[in-house]
């Protein structure tokens, strides 16, 4: 019995002392003393065993037990601790590395002008309307008294989906609508994308951003027009700005003009900015043509009113001195970040 108790505590330890997991030790401690195991199965022999000798075996087969008991918890305490060791050294953190850099976007510089004209416009109390970037020939040309073979289709030649169909060429179209849909006193701006079938260069882009502006009422004047156009201006580029308008033609508008503001660099002087003119043209204007009016239901008899067309680009281009129109479309956060 003494020789079977002594090869039990030698295997214990021994595969104790070979295992290296958690999991193994426990297997150890069922199969040593679990209710089915090696030392147990002693225990119930002990009726085998003399009445004098059972105390004597009693004790070596609790002194067995303990051995194994407590080797079985130093090698669990030995083994959780290198655990968590290991654990401890993978999940370390290198506090000494850059934080990672947090890349936030930037607000184009369209955009910044976009909503520095809408807030000169909501303040004097247009409403701000938007209409589709794909349009009919009509709302595009016919309803501005464009009608086809108009030579002004060339000037705003742009792209056919079919010949009824096209990507509008200016924002007017929303206007139109409009106009044919409620009743004046209309005051609206438009700003939108338009497209022209043009090459691109430092000026010009195939796709870009207008801002219309439409006023009907009745007795609405060309001073009106001036008046707000004047207020525009000083407000965009500095109290100082003067306005100047120059006769010029447009299909839909009669009398109509482009208007130039004085070099906001130079204050007139002549300068490399404003190529040493003094002025720098800004946008066209008019006052809206009968024929218009007529189409959209509107009496030119009863009613009046002035439209004009700025290019976003070209105002923010003026705005930031930015000399090529390209770095607005190529999204760079390096450029964007300026303004
Ligand atoms: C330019 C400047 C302009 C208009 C746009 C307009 C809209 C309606 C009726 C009459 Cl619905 N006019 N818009 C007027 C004058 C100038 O844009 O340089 N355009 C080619």
């Amino acid at each position: 019995m003494k020789e079977k108790l002594e090869q039990i505590r030698q295997a214990a330890l021994e595969r104790i002392a070979a295992s290296d997991a958690l999991e193994s030790l426990n297997e150890i401690r069922v199969a040593y003393l679990g209710k089915k195991g090696e030392l147990t199965s002693v225990l119930k022999s002990m009726k085998e065993v003399s009445a004098e000798e059972r105390p004597r075996v009693g004790q070596m087969v609790n002194e067995t037990r303990a051995v194994i008991e407590a080797k079985l918890e130093e090698t669990k305490a030995r083994l959780a601790k290198k655990a968590r060791e290991e654990k401890l050294k993978k999940e370390v953190i290198d506090v000494t590395l850059p934080a990672k850099k947090n890349h936030v976007g930037h607000k184009h510089p369209n955009m910044i002008a976009l909503e520095e004209v809408e807030r000169i416009f909501v303040g004097m109390g247009y409403e701000v309307v938007e209409g589709p970037e794909v349009e009919y020939d009509y709302y595009n040309f016919e309803a501005l008294n464009i009608p086809k073979g108009h030579p002004a289709r060339d000037e705003q030649d742009t792209f056919y989906i079919d010949d009824r169909i096209l990507l509008r060429s200016q924002t007017s179209p929303v206007q139109v609508r409009t106009m044919e849909k409620s009743k004046p006193p209309i005051r609206i701006i438009a700003p939108g994308r338009v497209f022209r079938s043009d090459e691109v260069d430092a000026t010009h882009s195939p796709s870009f951003h207008q801002i219309e502006g439409l006023v009907i009422d009745k007795h609405i004047t060309f001073a009106d027009l001036k008046g707000t156009l004047e207020v525009f201006a000083k407000e965009l580029f500095g109290e100082d700005t003067r306005v100047k308008f120059r006769p010029h033609h447009f299909p839909f508008t009669e009398p109509s003009a482009e208007v130039d503001v004085s070099c906001f660099k130079c204050h007139g002087k002549g300068c490399r900015f404003c190529k040493g003119s003094g002025w720098i043209e800004i946008l066209g204007c008019g006052m809206v043509h009968p024929n218009v009016l007529r189409m959209c239901n509107i009496d030119p008899e009863e009613y009046s009113g002035f439209a004009f067309g700025v290019g976003l680009e070209r105002i923010a281009l003026l705005k930031y001195e930015i000399d090529d129109m390209r770095l607005l479309y190529e999204n760079d956060i390096r450029f964007l970040k300026q303004f």
